[in-house]
């Protein structure tokens, strides 16, 4: 490394930075995209990381965190996979004097001076996007909107605010309704099943889909084309994140609007901890700049996707 590179690693401690980090899983391409760039992002800072994978378990995440503690790691991250029940153990972290960053999604806790920041997207207005587009897609559309909503993993942040922001976008236009709603983990897998179990209940098809996350989306679409229906056509399909393989499906026209949601976190999160070593006050919130993609525009889009 050049002489600016090397004093930069070593920096305020006199080496370099440990940082943990908990990740929540790996459920999605969101959460690979997520992983790689954190791990490529500590290399390129000369950061230290210690990585654990929680496989969506909240235990597991604190006994990673507890382990951080006890390695007396420098900063603590970590992905809460669900909202409600940290304030335990951002306690200890608090007690250890070790600095916590959020990553990705929100904790519900009452007393914020338990972390130092929180980088990562603004759910609910990802879902008053999407609500958005539906609107202005059924602004013609004669007689009842049947929508069924595919719902991320229970009592994590970017399910609860998508449902929300999306329900109170959609709730002016009372022939808007949603006829299901179900949680599907995020994942393919349970996206095809319940996609599936929805269209052998609804006596007819439902309009619109609108899936919490691509991969759910992608489960959804083989289950309609099993179905003997067409994807895009017969149920609009409105998704969460931007990955490329569901940009591949907008160019097919087999999802009609994407919202982004950015997982190429990791600059921001070693940006972050070397400035809290630094002594320096960081905002509350740090946000990724995220736009909307629609059919239109993804064939000119596609190539650009970097996850
Ligand atoms: O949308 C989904 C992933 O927390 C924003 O988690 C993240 C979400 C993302 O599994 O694909």
């Amino acid at each position: 490394p050049s002489k600016t590179a090397l004093s930069d690693e070593i920096g305020a401690l006199g080496r370099p930075i440990v940082l943990g980090f908990s990740q929540l899983g790996s459920e999605s391409d969101w959460r690979l995209a997520n992983t790689k760039s954190i791990q490529d992002a500590a290399t390129e800072a000369g950061m230290t990381l210690m990585m654990d994978n929680a496989e969506q378990s909240q235990e597991k995440q604190f006994e990673a965190i507890r382990s951080f503690i006890r390695n007396k790691v420098d900063v603590i991250a970590f992905a809460p996979v669900i909202q409600s029940g940290w304030e335990p153990i951002l306690k200890e972290a608090k007690q250890a004097g070790i600095p916590v960053i959020l990553s990705d999604r929100a904790v519900d806790v009452k007393d914020s001076s338990l972390y130092v920041t929180f980088i990562g997207s603004d759910f609910y207005d990802e879902g008053v996007k999407a609500g958005k587009y539906l609107l202005d897609k059924m602004r013609d559309h004669p007689g009842v909107v049947r929508i069924v909503e595919l719902a991320g993993t229970v009592g994590s942040s970017p399910s609860i605010d998508r449902g929300q922001g999306f329900r109170d976008t959609i709730k002016s236009r009372e022939d808007l309704t949603i006829v299901r709603s179900e949680p599907a983990d995020f994942t393919k897998e349970k996206g095809k099943e319940i996609m599936k179990s929805f269209l052998e209940q609804e006596k007819e098809p439902p309009h619109v889909l609108f899936s919490h996350n691509d991969d759910m989306a992608l489960g959804a679409i083989e289950a309609i084309e099993e179905a003997g229906l067409k994807p895009g056509k017969d149920i609009v399909i409105i998704s969460v994140d931007g990955t490329r393989q569901a940009f591949e499906m907008m160019v097919e026209g087999k999802i009609n609007c994407v919202i982004e949601c950015n997982p190429l976190l990791g600059p921001m999160i070693m940006q972050a901890a070397k400035e809290i070593i630094q002594g320096r006050t960081l905002p509350k919130r740090i946000a990724p700049p995220e736009s909307v993609f629609t059919e239109e525009m993804a064939a000119k889009e596609v190539d650009n996707r970097k996850y």
